[in-house]
This record gives C-alpha cells, structure tokens and sequence, in this order.
C-alpha cells in the first residue's frame, strides 16, 4: 500500500505522526505595588478566566511568589505576554509576566 506519511509518498506503512505544538506556561510574578485588583483584572481580560478563578490565581502568586495565567503554543504565549506587560506599564504598574517552556 502506498501511503502518505506526511512528508511524501512512501513504499512502505508509516506511523501517523500527530504533531502537537510545544506549550508554554504564561507565568505571572509577584511583586509589592501592583494593586490586586489590576491583577484579577488584568486575568480577566487577557486570559479569559471567571473572576473567581482570577481571585484565586492573584492570591496563589500573592503567596507563593508567582502563578500561571495559561498555557498556549508559543506565538500565543508571546503575544499575552508582551500585551499584558505593555497594559502594566500603560498603567504604571510593575507587574511582570513571562512565558515558560511547559
Ligand atoms: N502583592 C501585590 C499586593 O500586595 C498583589 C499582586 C498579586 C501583585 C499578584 C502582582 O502578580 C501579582 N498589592
């Protein structure tokens, strides 16, 4: 049988192979300025989350240092990052997020 594996027609069977997207954590850190408020906001508008899930993420990075916003391929990942820090500094805010190899 003559089967497509993906990378041109092969003589014999090939394993279909699924490729998923390297993912990325969008990783937020504490810091002692940003209001809590503008974070649980801020986890709301850019990642979609219900304000009680945003309550409960800005408390865990509150007490342990720092928490996840999401998880999504790179190219995502890079874009939540860079508009919620430029929405930060917009605000004059330190509030830093960085994206994370999962
Ligand atoms: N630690 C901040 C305060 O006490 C609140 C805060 C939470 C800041 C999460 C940043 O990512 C953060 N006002």
């Amino acid at each position: 049988v003559r089967k497509d594996s993906g990378q041109g027609i092969a003589l014999e069977e090939a394993k279909p192979k699924l490729q998923h997207p390297p993912m990325y954590k969008v990783v937020m850190l504490n810091d002692d300025y940003t209001p809590m408020d503008f974070v649980v906001q801020v986890l709301q508008r850019f990642f979609h989350h219900p304000r009680e899930k945003a309550v409960q993420i800005m408390l865990q990075i509150h007490t342990q240092g720092r928490g996840v916003a999401g998880v999504f391929p790179a190219e995502i990942a890079e874009t939540k990052t860079a508009q919620v820090n430029s929405y930060a500094r917009q605000h004059q805010h330190p509030l830093l997020t960085v994206m994370e190899k999962t």
